[in-house]
């Protein structure tokens, strides 16, 4: 490896980023993204199908790309639990939200490079950028696309944020590892809305995550019968996954302890000014309040 791809990995680790690998920006070739967009699976995130094209080739981003810099950072705490019988929040959405929790090491790393490599362009984003950051983890050698859609790295899992910081500097690219999810197909059968229909594929109009996050309207009756208790995203297809049976301990991660005891009854009428002041700076707003009071209200159905 060039000393450049030494010195970045190296800043990536120190600025507490969990893994670090670079992947070579080649010609991309279509691996189903297409099929699944026009298929419907991305639902009604029509973000998805506005930049369709720049998801599939990062020179559309970044003219002249030569590495994808990605970055992981993993977030499982064990005393993340609900209350038996409580309305669940998913693990990632218990601490500060990561869009900022990251940005200002992406920013320092990006920095690091610009520093490193004079001239050399950067783009660095995590979730809402227009890139297929499991895509480029796996070619990064982070880990393999599971079969629940996820990256799972052989030694943390599945539970861990990714980001990426695409350059126009040409680094030593890291060499994929193999997937590993074998015959198993425990995701696929645990998912109570049957989300995951094949190989590495969600429907995004099935998964609970998607309807209790993103979804504006109404969710239908079959999905919100069988929310299994999520008021906000769904960790049901990485709780089952054998790859997160000994999860590693982010103790560095602070979580809010009373996400362990909600109450479905004040949440379904909760104030705006209530929300914004128990949810503020978690991913949680991102449901907003009528989001959140639409996802209590069938929590408290389907406990009647
Ligand atoms: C849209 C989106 C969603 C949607 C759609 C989910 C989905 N499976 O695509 C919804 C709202 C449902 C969702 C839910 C969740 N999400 Co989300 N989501 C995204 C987002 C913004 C885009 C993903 C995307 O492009 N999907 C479309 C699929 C089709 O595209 P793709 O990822 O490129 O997948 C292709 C490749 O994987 C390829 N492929 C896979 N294997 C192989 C093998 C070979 C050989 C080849 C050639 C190709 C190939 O085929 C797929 C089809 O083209 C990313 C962030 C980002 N910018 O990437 C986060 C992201 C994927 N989500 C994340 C998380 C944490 C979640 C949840 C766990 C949150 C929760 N607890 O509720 C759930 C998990 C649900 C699930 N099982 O997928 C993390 C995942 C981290 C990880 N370890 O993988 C990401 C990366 C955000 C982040 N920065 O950390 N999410």
């Amino acid at each position: 490896m060039d000393e450049l791809s030494i010195a970045i990995k190296r800043q990536a680790y120190a600025l507490g980023f969990d893994a670090c690998g670079i992947a070579s920006v080649q010609a991309e070739a279509d691996d189903g993204f297409d099929a699944w967009l026009d298929a419907g699976f991305h639902a009604d995130m029509a973000w998805m199908e506005r930049t369709r094209d720049i998801r599939q080739q990062v020179s559309l981003k970044v003219p002249g790309a030569q590495s994808v810099v990605v970055l992981a950072k993993y977030y499982y705490r064990a005393d993340a639990v609900p209350a038996p019988d409580a309305p669940r929040i998913a693990r990632y959405a218990w601490s500060r939200d990561y869009h900022r929790a990251l940005a200002k090491p992406l920013k320092q790393l990006a920095a690091h490079i610009a520093e490193l490599c004079p001239g050399a362009q950067q783009y660095a984003s995590t979730d809402s950028g227009p890139v297929r950051e499991r895509v480029w983890a796996a070619r990064a050698g982070l880990g393999w696309n599971g079969r629940n859609g996820l990256l799972i790295h052989p030694e943390f899992g599945s539970w861990c944020f990714l980001a990426t910081i695409i350059t126009t500097a040409k680094l030593t690219p890291d060499t994929p590892i193999p997937e590993r999810c074998g015959s198993c197909c425990a995701c696929i059968e645990a998912c109570p809305t049957d989300a995951i229909i094949a190989d590495r594929t969600v429907d995004s109009r099935r998964c609970i995550s998607y309807h209790t996050i993103e979804n504006r309207g109404e969710i239908p009756t079959e999905i919100a019968e069988r929310t299994s208790g999520w008021i906000f995203g769904c960790d049901i297809c990485q709780e089952v996954c054998p790859w997160n049976n000994i999860p590693r301990e982010n103790a560095g991660i602070e979580i809010r302890a009373e996400f362990a005891s909600l109450d479905p009854d004040a949440l379904a009428d909760i104030s705006d000014e209530a929300f914004r002041r128990f949810f503020s700076g978690t991913p949680v707003m991102r449901a907003k309040r009528e989001g959140i009071c639409r996802n209590a209200g069938i929590f408290l159905r389907n406990h009647k």
